[in-house]
């Protein structure tokens, strides 16, 4: 990875750029109306933090719907968008992502899902022209959220665990912590010609929350880390959903499960358009290891901790950082 300095890409220069990197041709795929769905997400949770989930009962209606409606929100111009950023974390941002540097070749609107929070600011950001883009948003997020208390109940039963909603009642709870992101990377073909190297879009990092399910157009830019540190692309498919696994999941599982290290790059010649639910808990949720995933004469990894104050130092954090470190058991 380098950072560039010719003065032709003087308008990137503070982003950073990235070789392409090879496809990832083993990707697990699920079915969730597959009889052995549990048992290859959890398999899959291991391997990877990552899966593919096809079958899963959302309209295809709704995400198009959404692609469509966020394309026209992201064509707006510059001035309409910026009414609604910077963003506090809510709102829209171009570049800037999160409170402490990190830039990217990306811009995105970043909701709450809670109708407690969402309703006063959300409803700000949808002004009066934009009512069938929040409606869109309602009905994008209440199938995938339907879908994600699925998986989660799945992931329980694979694992053995007695109560199937362990975590699911985490997202099914009306204070959840949940959010929404749509994100945009424009194309970068003046790059592309002059480096053959991509523009990071969004950089390396792992997702706070127990799960994130997105969605993208057909371009390509996801990619994630495997174990032994090699990056792969995940080929697009805009008909399913990308599962990771976020920190506190890894938490919950005492390691068991990893939280994908995951990235994206912006294509040189086509937009990419994605949206992800983040499943996070209620604020004041306890988030430690389960003790019945504490395997004999193993300990828990990890001290307890409420989402609150994970989230709290993940706000102070970089992108990049390893933000688990301050809360593993020494
Ligand atoms: C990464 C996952 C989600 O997109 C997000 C991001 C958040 C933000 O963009 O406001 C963070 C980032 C994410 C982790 C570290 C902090 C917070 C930007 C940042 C530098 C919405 C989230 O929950 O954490």
């Amino acid at each position: 990875m380098v950072v560039l300095s010719q003065p032709a890409l003087e308008p990137f220069s503070l982003i950073k750029t990235c070789k392409p990197v090879a496809f990832f041709s083993t990707i697990p795929v699920v079915d969730l109306t597959d009889p052995h769905a549990k048992t290859l997400i959890v398999k899959a949770c291991e391997e990877f933090g990552f899966f593919k989930l096809v079958s899963h009962g959302v309209p295809l209606e709704f995400m198009t719907k959404l692609e469509a409606l966020a394309t026209n929100f992201f064509n707006l111009p510059q001035p309409e968008k910026d009414k609604i950023g910077p963003p506090d974390p809510f709102g829209y941002g171009n570049k800037k992502i999160g409170p402490n540097g990190d830039v990217g070749w990306v811009e995105y609107l970043l909701l709450n899902t809670n109708p407690q929070i969402a309703f006063q600011k959300t409803f700000s950001i949808f002004q009066e022209n934009q009512q069938n883009f929040r409606y869109a948003v309602e009905d994008y997020i209440l199938s995938v959220k339907r879908m994600t208390f699925e998986v989660l109940e799945l992931i329980a039963d694979g694992l053995g665990i007695e109560s199937r909603n362990v975590f699911s009642r985490m997202l099914r709870n009306d204070k959840s912590d949940s959010c929404f992101r749509l994100n945009h990377y424009p194309p970068c073909p003046e790059l592309q010609a002059l480096s053959g190297r991509n523009l990071i879009g969004f950089g390396e990092h792992t997702d706070p929350q127990i799960i994130s399910v997105l969605r993208s157009n057909n371009t390509n830019g996801l990619q994630i880390c495997l174990k032994d540190g090699t990056w792969v692309s995940v080929p697009p498919d805009q008909t399913s959903f990308f599962f990771n696994v976020g920190d506190a999941l890894q938490v919950m599982t005492n390691g068991r499960f990893k939280s994908v290290k995951h990235r994206v790059l912006a294509d040189p010649l086509k937009s990419r358009i994605s949206m992800i639910f983040f499943g996070g808990p209620p604020l004041g949720e306890k988030i430690a290891p389960l003790t019945s995933l504490i395997a004999e004469r193993e300990e828990s990894l990890y001290r307890e901790f409420t989402w609150s104050e994970y989230k709290r130092s993940a706000y102070k954090s970089r992108l990049a950082d390893y933000r688990l470190g301050l809360f593993e058991k020494t």
